[in-house]
């Protein structure tokens, strides 16, 4: 990157965390808890969003947005599964800014809702560096991608409050090392836990529902 390219993307950022504090300051009012899902393309995101919805939509409020290049073929999955969702088409671009947030909003009930996850678009590079004003992120991993990941991706393992490491039910058949995996997000992130599930067999589903509904109840009790 040259001097101008670097200063463009300084002001970019800028104008983001802006954006981004305003949209944080909103939710607060709304006692919303909201998760920016972090991932490469078919990790799962949208599958775990759907079995999320499914599973535990009857006790918590949940509202969507999802982003993608193209479609609407997300949202009108969770949608399905029974959960509000709101679709933003990037076209070309790699990732949602807070902009792109906020103007989506007039489709979200944000009093209705308990949690607002926003399903980024699928890669692991420019999400990472994108405030959405969430309250957490979740990177979901999955084995198929290969243990190497983490260390490849390190800001977004940074960014991470959850790592949720999914499809375990494949393992079997990949040379994936959940202990390199977990190895490289401790040395980036010693903090940061890893969860291990199968959407398909329902493997550690309920502790993820279980640390959902902690999250959720913990922004609930901070007014
Ligand atoms: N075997 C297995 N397949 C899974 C699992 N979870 C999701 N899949 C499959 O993985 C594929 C991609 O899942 P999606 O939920 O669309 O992934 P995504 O991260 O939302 O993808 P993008 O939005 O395109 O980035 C689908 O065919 C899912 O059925 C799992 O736990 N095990
Ligand atoms: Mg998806």
């Amino acid at each position: 990157m040259n001097e101008v390219e670097i200063k463009l993307r300084k002001n970019i950022l800028a104008k983001n965390e802006e954006i981004a504090a305003h949209l944080r300051e909103l939710f607060a009012q709304h006692r919303l808890m909201v998760i920016n899902m972090l991932s490469s393309p078919g990790s799962g995101k949208t599958t775990l969003l759907e079995k999320t919805a499914r599973a535990v939509g009857h006790t918590l409020a949940i509202a969507v947005i999802a982003g993608d290049l193209q479609t609407e073929r997300d949202a009108i999955r969770i949608r399905n599964a029974g959960a509000a969702a709101t679709q933003i088409n990037t076209g070309r671009g790699c990732h949602l800014s807070a902009r792109m947030v906020a103007d989506a909003l007039p489709n979200v009930d944000l009093d209705a809702a308990d949690v607002l996850f926003i399903e980024n678009v699928g890669n692991l590079v420019c999400p990472a560096s994108y405030d959405l004003g969430e309250d957490l992120a979740v990177v979901l991993a999955s084995v198929t991608e290969g243990d190497d990941k983490p260390a490849k991706y390190p800001t977004a393992i940074h960014k991470a409050d959850l790592i949720v490491l999914n499809k375990i039910d494949l393992a079997p058949y990949t040379n994936f090392s959940a202990e390199r995996f977990r190895l490289d997000v401790r040395k980036i992130k010693p903090t940061l836990d890893v969860l291990e599930i199968s959407c398909t067999q329902g493997a550690g589903l309920q502790s993820w529902f279980e640390w959902l509904k902690t999250k959720v109840e913990q922004k609930q009790a901070l007014h």
